[in-house]
Parts: C-alpha cells; sequence; structure tokens
C-alpha cells in the first residue's frame, strides 16, 4: 500500500472561535495552525481565509500574505486552496486564489445542500473553474460532497472541460443535507473513480475518525481539521490542527500504513517535485 497523505483542512469558513478558541483567523493564527498539522504528519494544508475578525474572504490578496507566511514557516508543504470559499459567494470571487497559480486548488463538483443553505456549482462553473485550472496549469482536488458529483465531474474530465488523470478526489461524506458518512458510500464512490486516480476521505463532524480509519485501511488519504471537525473525541475540543492529525497518525501506525512525506505525497499525486 501507499504511504498515507493527510491533509489538514485548518480553517474552513463556517466554523468559529466560539466553536473552539484555535480555530485560526489572523495570519499568526493560520501559520501558527499550518506548522501544527505539518509537525504532526500533514503532508498537505487545505486552506480557506479569514479576516481578522473571522470574516471569510476569496481576496487573492489575503491569500497572497497566508500562503508566503506558510510557506516560510513550512516550505516543502502542499497548499491547497480553497475555491469553495463560503456559501453564497459568486464564482468570480471564488476563483481568486487560482490567480496566484497555486500547485492545487479545489474544484467542488456539484450543487448542493449544505446544512439549511445551498451550495451553489453549477456545470458552467465547474466549466469556469477547469477552463481557469487547465489555463494556469493547476491541479483540482475534486471535492465530491455527493453521490452524483462523481457522475458530473467525469464528464466533464472526459470532454476535457476540467484537468483529466490522474485525478484527485476528495470524498467529503456526512455534511447536513449530503451524502451521509458511510462506510458503504466510500466504497462505491472509490469503486467508480478511474484507473490511477488517488482519493481522500473527509467526514464531518463525529464521522472524522470513523471514515479516516475506513480509509486507512482502503488504501485512501485521509483529511482532518478544523473545517471538518472541531473535537478529539465526543465532548473534547481539539486544542489544535496537529491533535487531530496526530490521532491520525495514530490510527495509522496501528494499522501499519506509513505517512507520506511532502516529497511522497507530490510523488502520489503526480505533481512536479519542488
Ligand atoms: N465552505 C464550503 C461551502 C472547498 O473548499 O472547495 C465549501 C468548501 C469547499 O469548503
Ligand atoms: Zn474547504
Amino acid at each position: 500500500m501507499e504511504k498515507l497523505i493527510i491533509t489538514a483542512a485548518i480553517c474552513g469558513a463556517e466554523v468559529t472561535k466560539e466553536q473552539n478558541p484555535a480555530v485560526p483567523y489572523t495570519i499568526e493564527e493560520m501559520v501558527r495552525e499550518a506548522k501544527s498539522a505539518y509537525d504532526n504528519g500533514a503532508a498537505v494544508i487545505h486552506v480557506h481565509v479569514r479576516e481578522d475578525d473571522g470574516t471569510p474572504t476569496q481576496s487573492k490578496e489575503r491569500f497572497k500574505v497566508v500562503l508566503d507566511a506558510i510557506y516560510k514557516e513550512v516550505p516543502d508543504v502542499i497548499v491547497i486552496p480553497s475555491t469553495g470559499g463560503a456559501v453564497g459567494m459568486s464564482a468570480e470571487e471564488r476563483l481568486q486564489p487560482t490567480e496566484l497559480f497555486p500547485e492545487m486548488a479545489t474544484l467542488d463538483c456539484g450543487t448542493c445542500n449544505f446544512g439549511d443553505e445551498v451550495f451553489e456549482n453549477t456545470v458552467p462553473m465547474m466549466r469556469a473553474f477547469g477552463k481557469r485550472m487547465l489555463e494556469n496549469n493547476i491541479k483540482p482536488e475534486y471535492e465530491c460532497f455527493e453521490m452524483g458529483h462523481l457522475d458530473t465531474i467525469l464528464r466533464l474530465a472526459q470532454k476535457g472541460e476540467v484537468p483529466g488523470g490522474p485525478m484527485q478526489f476528495n470524498f467529503v461524506l456526512g455534511v447536513f443535507g449530503c451524502t451521509p458518512a458511510t462506510t458503504e458510500n466510500l466504497a462505491w464512490l472509490v469503486r467508480n473513480i478511474p484507473e490511477g486516480s488517488t482519493w481522500t476521505a473527509t467526514g464531518i463532524g463525529r464521522h472524522a475518525f470513523p471514515l479516516a480509519m475506513a480509509a486507512i485501511a482502503m488504501g485512501g488519504n485521509v483529511r482532518v481539521g478544523f473545517e471538518d471537525n472541531l473535537y478529539l473525541s465526543k465532548g473534547v475540543l481539539a486544542k489544535s490542527n496537529g491533535e487531530l492529525v496526530a490521532k491520525v497518525v495514530r490510527m495509522a501506525n496501528e494499522l501499519g500504513r506509513e505517512i507520506a512525506t511532502p516529497a511522497e505525497a507530490r510523488r502520489i499525486l503526480s505533481l512536479p517535485q519542488k
């Protein structure tokens, strides 16, 4: 089995300091959380950015400052900026971090319910995001929140409207309103990705670690972090993203799965070495 790539989604757009005081907003807090995740075994950091007061933003300038600060502290880590942003943002707003030519960025694979709201990703929007990533040579991480998202993105990839293989998928399961975080659903998704693809599983809330365990056993990769889950265990808030990553490392150790360094993750994800 390949080594395990751990992604830390350190901040997200929805979670707040009221829910967990360790959620990062400022540049310094973002660097602190990226470093704690990296030091504990994360090869990849998935980044959303906030204003200092916590307001989610997709500002290119804010992304540049945050990405530069993270790379200064942990130069070899793979950073995947979000093009999902927060619910309600326009496509143009969301595309801003692609102007910084990151090696990867998320590409969300369809419209879905998102709690009480609707996360809009129409097919024309996905075509526009795919076109931008083709032009700027950015490898997408295809985020699927629903079973049908996989079929949608595979059709667009077949037509060359979004970047093709080898594709990297992130199956985000357990968002309220979307596909539940069951091992059956994860297995169906993994069975239906093209040969040679790579994949990551993200379980939301209390599903974070059970889904991580399934992904470790199945040979996939794992995402954890405050974006997805604020707790280390039932009723115990995580003090840092590093604590969440460290728990995944312990689980992988128990199953005999080694952890990928950023250089190993770049090889597994078919990215050029830095
Ligand atoms: N904040 C969510 C509505 C992504 O990063 O691409 C969407 C999201 C997806 O987090
Ligand atoms: Zn995200």
